[in-house]
């Protein structure tokens, strides 16, 4: 088959803040899953990403730190790229729009646009700052809202009443940075003049497959399309290239888009051959496929389709834009201001890349809003990656090595159970192809815990351990475990996009040794392991996520989130926690759990049952009889099954953990 080219982007993150992992579940893990499977099936890839580095936002948060535009881009530019090679994506470049080349690119697109008609100037009424003596965009004005009169009211929408309007419609407009008062002044602007492209983008937009939700809502913005603003009066962006325009630059939105073709000039340069990035951009063959979120759909679909139609010479339209839904946290949106989201260093020293990798791509955002969870991530760890997955793993190679002289078996005289399981896993592998090449890679983890579970199935109907004792039943032993480690091969090959670092492991487990990247899809679909290849001692490759450090994560959370919007408690609030002395009465282990006790607490004039994560620190014997400190009037709160109704008060530092008694007050007796 035809060797495709294919041309990946994912959408170009602000150099604005941490990202997190809404981010990764919207445009980044389903790119970077699609870019390592058509590696896999040979295509040429070329998979480009960077970190968009101009617009007001930029300029404000800047401001806001102290920080020169630039120096703020720096600091997150590198985050940004940190954070990706971390999660081991795979980005062939990583740009960033602050790049050399970048500035004459946007320059020739807008020069192309003006000199074909597409551009109109207007001179509007802008809000100015005779203090500053400056223009101010929206995100620099506040004023009252003309709407509800609310006075705090932002330049572009109302929080109070949500009305949205220009920032010219604010009665007594003033700089959120300096409380300067605004006056309205006459400035120039250049509009992108997209109704002209109305019809092209229709009929352009008529030959799209995408997705029913993207299609209809792109199809209700063309309906509506007016001039576009594409000017700004800043300081930081690319300038324009007319004399007089100083203090003018391009709307963030205008350059961005751009930034995936100066991304791929950069590549192209890197690699000593410059005019590499034509083969992409420039060729009709290219397929381009760009990774965005919802709320990018009509910039990717609108916005840069009708700039690359307005220009002199020929550039590849988007063939694909799978567009993801919303990633929440917890049911709320992921939120750095409110103290909402996930401390990545801090997670990052406890779970692996794969474990987020998986547990985001088996819950991804593909047709309907998902959320990340504590509790869904500890199943996803648990159940999944080291019950099924790990689990087959671990005993195929365990027994192998065992019972196998620690080599892959001859297959010979296989059973029909044998056959059938084989052609099961086959079928199971050209699914996930087709889930690959159709970017729902919650289809597809969902069919690697499919095939790790026929593997687990098999392994237990085929009872390798009895025939291992009966000499006569030692061919069909060596068959099942042959079959089971041409299972773990199919793990190994169906995983690698979403957890390639597992995928790997397995790779080399199997005794495989060049590197997993190196293969090729249909051949490890087609062609069976070596027999008599040596296998080398399996490493356990996932670890138990403790429903203890989920009770704590949860509590972490909403501790930040609390503290985010109230960092200091009142002493109304202390007074309202109902510190009582209680002893423990008995103490058993929680079913299923090796760190928590359910205890049972004498309060005085009452028994309370409380669950507590101490049993790594006291066994049962040195905690009954303690007189503890207990928060008597917490809301009860369900921990693995059991109804917990308070929490006992221990110190921590490191591994030490102090649960706080007392000596002499008896049972009941108030602590303040
Ligand atoms: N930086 C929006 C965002 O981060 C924008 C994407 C640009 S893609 C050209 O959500
Ligand atoms: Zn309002």
């Amino acid at each position: 088959m035809k060797r495709k080219k294919i041309l990946i982007t994912s959408a170009l993150p602000y150099a604005n803040g941490p990202l997190h992992f809404g981010h990764i579940a919207g445009a980044y893990l389903p790119g970077d899953c699609y870019a390592r499977y058509e590696r896999l099936k040979e295509n040429e890839v070329l998979y480009v990403c960077g970190s968009d580095e101009y617009g007001i936002a930029i300029t404000l948060s800047a401001e806001m730190a102290g920080r020169t535009p630039q120096q703020h881009v720096d600091l997150f530019h590198k985050m940004n790229k940190d954070f990706f090679d971390h999660l081991n994506f795979s980005f062939d470049h990583y740009s960033r729009t602050t790049c050399k080349g970048h500035k004459e690119l946007v320059q020739q697109f807008f020069n192309d646009l003006l000199q074909n008609g597409y551009i109109e100037e207007k001179i509007t009424d802008q809000l100015y700052s005779p203090k500053d003596d400056k223009f101010l965009a929206d995100r620099y004005v506040t004023g009252t809202c003309p709407q509800c009169s609310y006075d705090k009211a932002r330049g572009d929408e109302c929080q109070n009443c949500g009305a949205s309007y220009e920032a010219t419609d604010l009665k007594n407009p003033r700089s959120k940075i300096t409380g300067a008062p605004l006056i309205l002044k006459p400035t120039k602007h250049w509009f992108l003049l997209l109704e002209k492209f109305r019809e092209k983008l229709l009929e352009w937009l008529d030959s799209k497959d995408w997705k029913p939700n993207v299609v209809k809502f792109v199809k209700n913005y063309i309906e509506e399309l007016k001039p576009r603003c594409i000017t700004r009066d800043s300081y930081w962006g690319v300038p324009l290239p007319l004399p007089g325009t100083e203090g003018k630059v391009f709307y963030v939105w205008f350059d961005a888009p751009i930034g995936y073709l100066s991304a791929t000039k950069e590549w192209a340069e890197k690699i000593g051959e410059p005019e590499r990035w034509k083969d992409y951009w420039c060729d009709p063959d290219t397929k381009l496929v760009e990774f965005v979120g919802k709320d990018n759909v009509p910039f990717h679909a609108v916005f840069f389709p009708a700039m690359i139609m307005g220009q002199k010479q020929f550039y590849k339209l988007v063939d694909e834009l799978p567009a993801n839904e919303f990633y929440n946290l917890e049911g709320r949106q992921f939120s750095k201001s409110d103290g909402w989201y996930i401390d990545l260093e801090d997670f990052f020293k406890k779970y692996t890349s794969d474990q987020i990798r998986y547990a985001i791509a088996a819950n991804a955002p593909e047709t309907s809003d998902s959320e990340f969870s504590w509790k869904d991530f500890q199943n996803r760890c648990n159940s999944d990656l080291l019950g099924k997955y790990g689990n087959l793993v671990n005993r195929t190679l365990i027994f192998a090595a065992k019972h196998c002289d620690g080599k892959i078996p001859e297959m010979k005289d296989l059973e029909e159970v044998d056959r059938t399981f084989l052609n099961e896993i086959r079928g199971l592998i050209g699914q996930a192809s087709k889930c690959y090449e159709e970017f729902k890679i919650r289809r597809a983890s969902q069919i690697v815990m499919e095939i790790a579970q026929k593997g687990n199935v098999y392994f237990d109907a085929k009872k390798p351990w009895v025939s291992a004792k009966d000499p006569s039943l030692h061919r069909s032993m060596a068959n099942t475990i042959a079959c089971c480690l041409e299972c773990l091969k199919a793990l190994a090959l169906v995983s690698f996009p979403i957890i390639p670092g597992t995928a790997e492991k397995v790779w080399h487990m199997i005794g495989q040794k060049k590197p997993f990247s190196q293969n090729r899809w249909n051949d490890l679909e087609e062609k069976n392991l070596l027999p008599g290849t040596q296998l080398p001692t399996p490493e356990v490759l996932f670890r138990k996520v403790e429903d203890e450090e989920i009770v704590l994560e949860s509590q972490k959370l909403r501790s930040l989130s609390q503290n985010k919007q109230d960092p200091l408690a009142t002493i109304q609030e202390f007074q309202k926690l109902d510190f009582r002395v209680g002893k423990v009465l008995s103490a058993e282990p929680v079913p299923k759990s090796d760190n928590l006790f359910k205890l049972s607490i004498d309060l005085g004039s009452e028994k309370r049952t409380i669950v507590s994560g101490i049993r790594r620190h006291y066994s049962a014997e040195q905690i009954i009889g303690k007189n503890v400190i207990v928060i008597a009037n917490l809301a009860p709160a369900k921990i693995m099954g059991v109804e917990s109704q308070g929490m006992l008060l221990a110190g921590k530092n490191g591994d030490t953990l102090e649960v706080l008694s007392v000596d002499t007050l008896p049972p009941g007796s108030k602590v303040s």
